[in-house]
């Protein structure tokens, strides 16, 4: 059944099972693109085993697209199979059969990007006329635990914010728990799915861990600076500890409501500014408590940063001090 197609057994069955034919695609809109790939909502014809129409959202190639980014599709794919937790965007099918581009197939996200959404929320703070709103701007608004917004149809807490962190830190844990290094860790990739349901997607530059817990990365490719541990800008050395960072900075863009991190800052300068010790400041709208575990998720040494299962535990408690 479609249930069970969407566990993470697939390593040992072919793709067969998540071959969906073409002709049951309908593409709709662009959602968005990139360099090399784009994403389009799309109606997708009884994939859930029922004879409905259901959206989708349908990951494939600008152009042709060289070699290596056919790859990188491919291996987002392949790790899609194995996956299957809430917070983890879920891998429903894919065309892959010669005739027509690779399509992969996943479940379709309402909100968009977290980025997108945590700035329209930025953008929409200006108008509300709810108090607390008004006051975006004011380095206390995020640590009463009121409203940040609530405009019409969205409306958003101080709690949602942790609950997203919380979220990511959730599906991090599952993955690293499978061995599995995301590499791309940023609120761009994170998508928003109904009721407040965070997803990680975009596992393009995601790859197994082989050797220990280490994945060094052999050519150079798209490389997400401001992302990025101390030590995979160094010696492009990843590990579950180096998508800790990028969570890091994930927090960041959470409490500035998707601002871009180390304004003012190239990449290119930004090593040796880690190097000698510096660290993004803190944001006025961040609590001390949320700093303090930013600030160990960029610690020098991967070892010392936390895990995401201590993560999880610390969010799980700040969440029952923000009822
Ligand atoms: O912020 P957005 O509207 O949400 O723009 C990006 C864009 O495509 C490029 O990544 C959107 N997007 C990606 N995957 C999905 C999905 N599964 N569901 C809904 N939107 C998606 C994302």
């Amino acid at each position: 059944t479609s249930e069970t197609s969407t566990g993470s057994s697939s390593k040992t069955s072919g793709d067969a099972q998540w071959e969906f034919p073409r002709d049951r695609l309908i593409l709709e809109e662009t959602l968005g693109e990139g360099e090399f790939g784009k994403v389009m909502r799309a109606q997708a014809w009884s994939i859930n085993g029922q004879e409905v129409y259901s959206t989708v959202a349908v990951k494939m190639l600008k152009g042709d697209g060289s070699f290596s980014e056919q790859q990188d599709l491919l291996s987002e794919f392949n790790m899609l199979k194995e996956v299957c937790h809430p917070n983890v965007i879920k891998l429903l099918g894919a065309c892959t059969q010669k005739g027509g581009p690779l399509y992969v197939i996943v479940e379709y996200a309402q909100f968009g990007s977290l980025r997108s959404y945590l700035r329209k929320i930025r953008s929409l703070g200006f108008e509300c006329n709810d108090v607390s709103v008004a006051q975006v701007g004011n380095p206390m608004y995020l640590s009463d635990g009121g409203d940040i917004c609530r405009h019409d149809d969205v409306q958003l807490t101080r709690r949602d914010l942790i609950s997203f962190a919380w979220q990511i830190a959730k599906g991090m844990a599952y993955l690293s728990d499978m061995k599995l290094i995301h590499r791309d860790l940023a609120t761009r990739n994170v998508l928003l799915a109904t009721g407040n349901v965070v997803k990680i997607s975009d596992f393009g530059l995601s790859r197994d861990v082989y050797e220990g817990d280490t994945y060094l990365k052999k050519s150079k490719g798209r490389v997400p600076v401001k992302w990025m541990a101390i030590e995979s800008l160094e010696d492009q050395i990843y590990t579950s500890k180096s998508d800790v960072w990028s969570f890091g900075v994930v927090l960041w863009e959470i409490v500035t409501l998707g601002a871009s991190p180390y304004p003012g800052i190239s990449p290119e300068r930004l090593y040796q500014l880690l190097k000698a010790g510096y660290r993004m400041e803190q944001p006025e709208t961040c609590s001390d408590q949320l700093y303090r575990i930013m600030v160990m998720c960029w610690r020098d040494n991967p070892r010392n940063r936390p895990s995401f299962k201590e993560l999880v535990h610390r969010f799980d408690r700040m969440l029952q001090d923000t009822t």
